[in-house]
């Protein structure tokens, strides 16, 4: 190793490579997760000083105790038909999700992620945003679009890139857009939402309107430069936005540690930015919905971004593609110290005597037979390889508002081409 003479006597330098503490066939030990009590967490003014959120950037917002317990100042003290709304929206992501994952291994479509033990962070969140406020989401919140009820035929549609799909098979499965439901795009490139959700809140504001943005990305996902810039954008122009950060410990095989997790939390990222910092049970249905209810009303108020970073496990794969034995052991979800949020959710609303397990066996049950159910109707605009689902020329159409001649030569080509070659189908 060449050492500098003049510098014989220092050691020579390293560098850390972070590595994750549990691989595949580890017992796994989670003991020094730090998990605050539920309830002690302080609830700040709305209106509170930024640089007042240190606390609260470090620690874990939490209602949900141990007993399923609503306890401390960020209980959102919501009724049962709200609580029991938020389960079913969770319960169906599930079912949803289950489902969608088996057409994958079946063939009929090509691609599907799950957000398995994540539902929270989207339902919970969208719960204490009003309906008209606009989201811009990662491909891990489906929960956004089935606690707004978009339809589930609609999702299953762009899933199979069928007829009846609305983007006309234009982009990979899961990638929605739903603007009636105030849901943006989804991209494939990580983290351009970010920016995205900023300007349209600062567009918002700058006409007088009273809506607000609110946007998800993962954790690997932070140490894009968009997130620097969303960041920026957000406090110079106290912009109403919040940015919801979700860690999942995971982005694919890479650990948090990747992000920078080992050095401190990704809520503390907003304090050198001067913007208020939650960190959250995300696996705490309450506690998700409280932060994000805090965050949109200091929003509202002009008082500018908040950053949530959203405290969870990625309890399956990354996507279809994925497999986890490979990287991770396998008991990581089992042993995750802040449970499964459906569970805790349910195990809340019976503790209340508003619920109990055979009205959660019954209505997973149902929710189960109308997921198949809409499956089936989906089915019958067409799966993956049974032919071609859209019109050819489609695939020209949407790049610009009007079709350039470049283009309009392209697609007569291409149809010629078609007809040439005999080709039948749903062409024109
Ligand atoms: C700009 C960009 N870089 C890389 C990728 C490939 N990629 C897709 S998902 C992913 C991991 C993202 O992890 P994280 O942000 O933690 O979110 P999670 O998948 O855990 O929800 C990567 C690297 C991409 N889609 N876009």
């Amino acid at each position: 190793m060449p050492v500098d003479a003049k510098r014989a006597n220092l050691p020579p330098l390293s560098l850390h490579v972070p590595e994750p503490q549990f691989r595949p066939g580890d017992e796994v030990d989670f003991s020094d997760v730090a998990v605050p009590p539920a309830g002690e967490q302080p609830r700040p003014d709305t209106a509170a000083d930024p640089g007042t959120f240190h606390e609260l950037a470090y620690t874990l917002v939490r209602v949900l105790d141990e007993d399923g317990n609503a306890v401390g100042p960020w209980n959102p003290r919501l009724d049962a038909d709200t609580l029991r709304t938020m389960l079913r929206n969770m319960a169906l992501v599930r079912a949803f999700d289950e489902r969608m994952f088996r057409a994958q291994r079946q063939g009929k479509t090509s691609f599907y992620m799950k957000c398995t033990g994540e539902e929270a962070v989207s339902v919970a969140a969208t719960s204490a945003l009003a309906a008209d406020d606009m989201c811009f989401p990662s491909y891990r919140q489906q929960g956004i679009l089935i606690t707004r009820g978009y339809p589930l035929i609609e999702m299953m549609n762009q899933i199979y890139s069928n007829k009846g799909d609305k983007l006309q098979g234009k982009q990979l499965p899961i990638m929605y857009s739903a603007r009636d439901h105030g849901f943006f795009s989804i991209s494939g490139n990580l983290t351009t939402q970010f920016p995205q959700a900023v300007g349209w809140a600062m567009a918002s504001a700058a006409k007088g309107d009273t809506r607000i943005s609110a946007t998800w990305c993962g954790e690997g996902s932070t140490a894009e430069g968009d997130f620097h810039s969303a960041l920026t954008f957000a406090t110079v122009y106290k912009a109403p936005v919040i940015l919801n950060v979700v860690n999942n410990q995971w982005a694919i095989s890479s650990f948090s540690g990747f992000a920078g997790a080992e050095a401190t939390t990704f809520a503390a990222r907003a304090i050198g930015y001067g913007i208020a910092g939650l960190r959250v049970d995300g696996n705490d249905p309450l506690a998700v919905y409280a932060a994000t209810q805090w965050a949109a009303e200091r929003a509202r108020t002009n008082q500018g971004p908040t950053l949530i970073e959203h405290f969870t496990y990625r309890a399956e794969g990354h996507s279809t593609s994925d497999d986890p034995s490979a990287y991770r052991s396998a008991q990581e979800w089992s042993s995750w110290p802040l449970g499964d949020p459906i569970k805790r959710l349910k195990d809340h609303l019976i503790g209340l005597g508003e619920w109990d397990e055979d009205r959660q066996a019954a209505q997973d049950q149902e929710l189960a037979e109308m997921v198949r159910k809409t499956q089936k109707d989906a089915e019958k605009n067409g799966i993956l390889g049974h032919g071609m689902h859209q019109k050819f020329e489609t695939m020209f159409e949407g790049v610009y508002e009007e079709m350039p001649w470049h283009l309009k030569e392209q697609m007569q080509q291409m149809l010629d081409e078609d007809d040439a070659a005999g080709h039948p189908g749903p062409k024109r």
